[in-house]
């Protein structure tokens, strides 16, 4: 019987790829090439780290260590900039509905995202008191398809993976919660996140019926 549900943030609770979108569009032009957003949708889920060496690959660009972590800290000001004006109407539909439907039938909530960002967006969107627990950027060294993440959240909950269901939206991260052992639920399209034990649109397709027969 599941006991968990581990979200990912950016595809499943909120849409932040459109800022990623933004900043990273921003460092390409001031870097003199462009970034498209065919582009942007290669780096969902991806560490901010290593979305930075992708674009200066897709640019022609090479830059040593310290700059670009220059490069990746101006791109992050920039996007935490943004971030600052999020509201709770960002939230994707049925997420917090979903949220506390698994809350109110006795299940532990677990933040399992790559983002540095996490507890500045869950607070400006009002949601960060529904999660018992959030392992994110700051607490993982191993990046998705890596299990670390999902990993670490059943463990802070105190459950065993196996009574764990994950939400992702990036194959990397459906690849990551299958590595760890969990169920998952993919949200977008069922051609893309191949393995996942179910796909909906959004949270606003779940329930807990769904959620029980996985
Ligand atoms: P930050 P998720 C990921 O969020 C984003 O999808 C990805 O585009 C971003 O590069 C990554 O977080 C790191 O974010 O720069 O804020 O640390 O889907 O894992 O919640
Ligand atoms: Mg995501």
């Amino acid at each position: 019987m599941v006991k968990a549900c581990i979200f990912d943030l950016d595809g499943v609770i909120v849409d932040t790829a459109v800022y990623h979108f933004k900043a990273w569009k921003r460092l390409a032009n001031h870097l003199g090439f462009d970034f498209t957003e065919a582009e942007n949708e290669k780096l969902k889920g991806v560490s901010r780290v290593r979305s930075l060496q992708l674009i200066l690959e897709w640019g022609g660009v090479k830059k040593t260590t310290d700059e670009q972590s220059q490069l990746a800290d101006l791109k992050n000001s920039w996007y935490v900039e943004m971030i600052q004006g999020m509201q709770p109407d960002e939230i994707l539909p049925g997420a917090k509905e979903f949220l506390l439907t698994v809350r109110n039938a006795g299940l532990k909530t677990a933040l399992g995202s790559a983002s540095k960002n996490s507890r500045t967006i869950l607070e400006k969107v009002g949601l960060i008191e529904l999660f018992d627990s959030i392992i994110d950027g700051n607490t993982v060294t191993a990046s998705k398809p890596d299990p670390e993440v999902f990993l670490k959240g059943a463990q802070s909950l105190g459950f065993n993976p196996a009574d764990c269901v994950v939400f992702e939206d990036a194959i990397a991260g459906v690849e990551a919660a299958l590595a760890g052992g969990m169920k998952v639920v993919g949200i977008g399209d069922s051609a893309t996140l191949i393995g996942a034990n179910l796909v909906v649109a959004g949270l606003h397709e779940m329930n807990l019926d769904k959620l029980y027969k996985l």
